[in-house]
């Protein structure tokens, strides 16, 4: 037995004074401060708040994307995680196009399984919709605890599917209870952009984020929408949101009161189109990702910032999905497009969103629910996750309120040689992480292992209607 002692608990419901009892694994009790039987080893929380771990619902470890492989495996991925607070990810396992769904299900497992440092689930990308995959999709949700699907309006020739397949999954999921998700950016335009830019020579990486620019992203998430609405309101969750009028229509969608719901990332909130991707000669390649980041020069981060607080955008996920810099991302020297999208911060979720609590543009009871609570009952797995409640998983994290974070590559544990928030600083730190009762990481040091987390069965979304 542990009891975590003198801490203040943050729950989306607020914040109280209460010291947590685990027992094994799970939490066994919350007691009024000074109300807690004698006996159990004390881990003491003056002063830090008690949060549940948090959940990054958006990672891709070991993706082959782009002629190359995100950098972090399962093992350094979820370490790193760990370190920041995150106790529990969902991964995309792939189903390539030609593939059998079960075949990309089972290649996901072999790499994961004996590898994570903390609790993990799959989603599963469709690369191909058929009429095999979609039988496919009542299986994963019957049988093997997998209930989204991520498709993709954009990437031609390698994830895309067309309106007509993007229908049929729908369909499917109405009846089964899956979520969809989209990344929603209309691909063949984009194409047709990239390749008018190419032949005026414009190769550098802003051009990355010119040639998508937000109506393109805005036009295809309203098109899932009217999609998922021809498909019985099909449950649409759109990945990776970034910008002002594609928010705008998951609002009015929302307005309506339709099953849609969408994340943003931490790099949408902060970073920009100018300060980063237009970074002088290649080094805006750090900074590649789909979707792009946008303009300073529009109010994309403050509706995003505005879009949290209301609920129109239900939580904050990562997309991490790293690349190094050296014979990654180098891959598009001289041709943006050949640089593999991505942008690794799996380590920094907790952390970068606090920041907004402390710059007043979430609420503490807000920032767990965007990064923990919301997560696990978006994607079923509440109250097992996300809460700090009896018979829930002994999740915890004791974060700092008076500590400071430095991010940098240096001292990083992302198997990344660059930082794309190198130099930023947080006003807070991670103190403890617990991962089902074990302490994993205490003031800097880690301690857990590879082979302790497990995967997770998950079950349907709460918050379909
Ligand atoms: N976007 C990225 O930036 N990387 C991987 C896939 C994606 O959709
Ligand atoms: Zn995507
Ligand atoms: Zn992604």
């Amino acid at each position: 037995m542990k009891l975590i002692k003198g801490g203040t608990v943050i729950s989306p419901s607020g914040a109280s004074k209460a010291d947590v009892l685990i027992d094994g694994e799970t939490i066994a009790a919350l007691y009024a401060p000074g109300q807690a039987p004698d006996g159990p080893e004390v881990i003491d929380a003056t002063g830090k708040y008690v949060i549940p771990g948090a959940i990054d619902a958006h990672t891709h470890m070991q993706l082959p994307f782009g002629g190359t492989a995100a950098s972090d495996t399962f093992d350094t991925g979820t370490r790193a995680a760990a370190i920041g607070g995150t106790t529990t990810i969902i991964d995309f396992a792939v189903q390539r196009t030609g593939e059998v769904v079960q075949d990309g299900l089972a290649a996901w497992h072999a790499k994961a399984a004996g590898n994570c440092h903390i609790d993990y689930a799959f989603h599963m990308i469709l690369g191909g919709v058929d009429d095999d995959s979609l039988k496919a999709m009542d299986q994963l949700v019957t049988d093997e605890g997998v209930t989204s699907f991520k498709l993709f309006m954009a990437y031609p020739g390698v994830f895309y599917s067309d309106d007509g397949q993007i229908l049929r999954a729908m369909q499917k999921a109405r009846g089964n209870g899956a979520m969809i998700m989209m990344h929603a950016e209309n691909g063949p335009a984009i194409d047709v952009l990239v390749k008018q830019a190419l032949e005026r020579g414009e190769t550098d990486p802003i051009f990355h984020g010119l040639t998508r620019p937000q109506e393109l992203e805005a036009e295809a998430t309203s098109r899932a929408i009217w999609l998922a609405s021809v498909a019985a309101d099909c449950p649409l969750y759109i990945v990776h949101l970034s910008a002002s009028k594609a928010l705008e229509q998951v609002a009015a969608a929302r307005d309506l009161g339709r099953n849609v719901f969408a994340e943003t990332c931490p790099q949408y909130l902060y970073l920009t189109l100018e300060d980063q991707l237009g970074a002088p000669g290649f080094e805006g390649a750090k900074w590649v990702c789909s979707t792009p980041l946008r303009s300073k020069h529009e109010n994309h981060r403050a509706d995003l910032w505005r879009g949290l607080r209301t609920n129109d955008l239900a939580m904050v996920s990562t997309d991490h999905c790293p690349f190094c810099m050296k014979d990654q991302k180098e891959l598009g020297v001289g041709d943006f497009s050949k640089i593999p999208n991505g942008i690794g911060s799996v380590e920094h979720r907790v952390d970068l969103l606090y920041q907004g609590v402390v710059d007043g543009k979430l609420s503490l009871a807000r920032w767990v629910e965007t990064i923990a609570t919301t997560p696990a009952r978006m994607f079923g797995l509440y109250p097992k996750k996300g809460i700090i409640a009896p018979g829930s998983d002994a999740d915890i994290v004791l974060y700092d309120p008076n500590g400071r974070t430095r991010i940098s590559v240096e001292t990083h544990h992302m198997n990344m040689d660059y930082s794309a928030w190198e130099g930023w600083e947080i006003d807070g730190s991670v103190d403890t992480v617990i991962s089902r009762g074990s302490v994993v990481a205490r003031g800097g040091d880690y301690t857990g292992h590879a082979g302790h987390g497990r995967f997770l069965k998950r079950g349907l979304s709460e918050y379909l209607i």
